[in-house]
């Protein structure tokens, strides 16, 4: 199947830089999953180009909570990028995107090259340390519909994030509370467990598809595992917070 890769990755890219949306692709035009990844990868070299860094990866859909929200069945990932990062505790400007939504996340801090498959057990001695985290969802696409291609290609939503404090307390991620707060507010509740079982397990998938995709995660880099809930949408004002039971929190302020 013949599809223009450059023009719908340019199209995606110039979508995020101007916060417009645009329509769905895969509805005039099919294109398969291998060919949604390629478009997210030149997409993603229009900014290297640019000057942003890789800074890591992140896993979408990795809960049921979340595939059920976007009505979508498999697992994906994309890239992380220096100008994604927010402060933690500091004021996100919502006129940089386009309907930003917030979900509650896992993150990971890498303390080894991942450049092959891990299993579970392996898994924590690849990590320097984890942290509650909030990642900031945008879809380039109008009213955030998509089919899992159009996500893929739009480098998964990836949009934003903020990273609560550090720990090494791994120990901490079994089954333990996610509580997404807005407005002192909880909105969404969850487990960490509704991540493949645990949030380990996302580092595992991402291990095996670098592996796939013949990449290798340098370390120091940032490992998103995906939303143990759906996702809230954000508004001016609001004061948005995640607290993860044994790590702490994380939290921003929308203007
Ligand atoms: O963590 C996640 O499951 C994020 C999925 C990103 C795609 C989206 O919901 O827009
Ligand atoms: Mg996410």
């Amino acid at each position: 199947m013949s599809i223009d890769i450059a023009r719908i990755a340019s199209a995606l890219d110039q979508a995020a830089r101007k916060a417009e949306p645009l329509a769905q692709f895969s509805t005039s035009t099919a294109f398969s999953l291998e060919q949604a990844y390629q478009i997210q990868r030149a997409s993603m070299q229009h900014r290297y180009a640019d000057g942003e860094r890789m800074i890591g990866v992140k896993l979408g859909f990795t809960s049921r909570a979340k595939m059920i929200q976007m009505g979508v069945d498999s697992l994906i990932w994309g890239w992380l990028t220096d100008t994604m990062l927010e402060e933690d505790g500091g004021l996100v400007q919502l006129k940089r995107y386009i309907h930003p939504r917030a979900e509650p996340e896992v993150c990971f801090l890498t303390r080894r090259t991942i450049d092959r498959p891990l299993t579970l057990l392996e898994a924590a001695d690849y990590l320097e340390a984890v942290a509650p985290a909030i990642e900031i969802i945008d879809s380039r696409y109008q009213a955030f519909k998509f089919s899992l291609e159009d996500v893929i290609a739009d480098n998964c939503s990836s949009s934003g994030l903020v990273v609560g404090p550090w720990s090494r307390d791994f120990a901490a991620l079994d089954n333990a509370g996610v509580l997404l707060r807005i407005d002192g507010r909880l909105v969404q509740a969850g487990s960490t467990a509704a991540i493949l079982g645990h949030p380990l397990r996302s580092l595992v998938q991402a291990s095996q598809l670098l592996s796939r995709a013949e990449i290798a995660l340098p370390a120091g880099s940032l490992v998103m595992a995906g939303a143990a809930t759906a996702a809230e949408a954000l508004h001016p004002g609001a004061h948005v917070s995640v607290e993860i039971a044994g790590l702490g929190e994380s939290r921003f302020t929308c203007v």
